[in-house]
């Protein structure tokens, strides 16, 4: 035992000495910031290279870019002495960053997405009391549990336990004014026990908090991989196309929330919600985590021109959206973790959603897909849309063009009824 222990350390040294440590000074030799005390011709490449990935990224696929960044590199050259020291690099370095980030958002606002006008708007009379603050029914901490032997109740007991529910889910206060008109996305395919479970509690708890809402459940029926961020954006569009929505809540299926307090409004800054899990035994995963669930306003999902369309299977799709929140200046918020509490279904991976082997990539050039993947560049065929009294049901087809197909049958895909 202790030779083999003493064999494999040997061998660990052996590793870290030839080639760990010469690596390191190679890499270290080769970051090694040069100070020039007066600027030359060629300094600005340096200090662009010491940028963010992202944005090296973004240079690299632009040429047009690449004159801009000179001309204005020769711009605040022109105005100073020289870099004088690590201080003044990283003032400079920071200068060129937000440089380029703006001039990404600006093609982000140029090609920005025009909503068609709603079916119907809202309809309260201009009156109306608006509904209060903090709503009076709400009880705190709730029962939720998501192992009944009996499973779930079915969709028709669900709707006869909300009778003052509207066609395709949607209800709103009768007695006073919604502060927040909410539509709810969920992405989905073929998990119905998870729908019935979210439906059975969800709906009870957004009635208490007073919110005039409607649950959309996006279903991608094509046989490619599953592709969550992209059923978000349809999710959006259609839930657009039928109401003056003034919030959208991204929801997983299989979360249901523990604590009515944490309410599902939208404040000034997009929102990660599903901050408190049982399954991550109620702590946050990682600070950058924006999966799960998250709200957004109307204008700032159009702003961050949606989710990419491109994350097909498992993955990504999440930071890929935190990094356009932060490419746009915008901060995340989180509600407590007293109340943010969730319950997680227990499941497994489909086949059809295996984790995307191009996310790594991909996450590396959000900044650069910005202003060209995401709503403005959607494409998709609605099959059907399904109004039932607990959910509207969004059947829609996200398109073929040499899409990872997912390793089932489309027919073991379609929900079972
Ligand atoms: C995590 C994130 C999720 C997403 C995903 C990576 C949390 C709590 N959740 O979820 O938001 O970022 O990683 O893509 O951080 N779905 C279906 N049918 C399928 C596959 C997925 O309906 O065949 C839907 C469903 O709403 C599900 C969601 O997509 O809740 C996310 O998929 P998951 O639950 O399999 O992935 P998970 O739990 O790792
Ligand atoms: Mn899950």
């Amino acid at each position: 035992m202790k030779d083999s222990a003493n064999l494999t350390i040997g061998k660990i040294f052996y590793v870290l000495v030839f080639f760990q440590f010469p690596l390191l000074y190679i890499f270290h030799k080769g970051h090694t910031i040069p100070f020039y005390a007066s600027y030359d011709g060629n300094y600005y490449k340096t200090l662009v290279k010491e940028l963010s990935s992202d944005v090296w990224e973004f240079i690299n696929e632009d040429q047009n870019k690449l004159a801009s960044i000179q001309t204005f590199v020769m711009q605040l050259q022109s105005k100073n002495e020289g870099i004088k020291d690590a201080e003044e690099y990283e003032l400079v370095k920071d200068t060129i960053s937000s440089y380029l980030i703006d001039t990404a958002l600006e093609d982000v606002t140029n090609n920005i997405f025009h909503l068609p006008k709603p079916e119907k708007t809202h309809d309260y009379p201009e009156n109306w009391q608006s509904c209060l603050e903090t709503p009076p029914k709400l009880r705190g901490q709730l029962e939720v549990d998501l192992n009944q032997t009996a499973g779930p109740k079915s969709f028709s007991e669900i709707a006869t336990d909300s009778p003052a529910l509207k066609s395709g889910g949607h209800w709103s206060p009768a007695y006073c004014k919604a502060k927040n008109r909410v539509a709810i996305v969920i992405p989905y395919r073929n998990r119905e026990i998870h729908l019935r479970y979210f439906l059975m509690y969800m709906h009870k708890t957004l009635q208490r908090q007073e919110l005039d809402y409607q649950i959309f459940v996006v279903n991608q029926v094509d046989d490619n991989s599953f592709n969550r961020a992209k059923l978000l954006n349809v999710g959006f569009v259609e839930a657009m196309k039928q109401y003056d929505w003034q919030c959208f809540v991204f929801h997983d299926v299989d979360l249901v929330l523990e604590n009515d307090k944490c309410l599902y409004r939208c404040p000034e800054m997009p929102r990660h919600i599903s901050v408190a899990i049982d399954k991550f035994k109620y702590k946050l995963l990682y600070a950058a985590i924006f999966g799960g669930i998250t709200s957004m306003t109307t204008d700032q999902y159009i702003q961050l021109n949606g989710y990419s369309n491109l994350f097909w299977g498992w993955g990504g799709e999440d930071d890929d959206m935190f990094n356009r929140i932060r490419f746009a200046n915008m901060k995340i918020l989180r509600p407590p973790p007293t109340t943010a509490r969730f319950k997680m279904i227990k499941h497994d991976h489909e086949s059809s959603n295996k984790p995307n082997p191009k996310r790594f990539s991909l996450l590396k050039n959000s900044l650069s897909r910005m202003s060209e993947d995401g709503l403005n560049s959607l494409e998709y065929t609605v099959k059907a849309i399904h109004k039932f009294p607990t959910h509207t049901m969004i059947d829609v087809d996200l398109g073929n063009d040499g899409r990872p197909k997912a390793k089932v049958t489309l027919q073991q895909l379609r929900p079972q009824t």
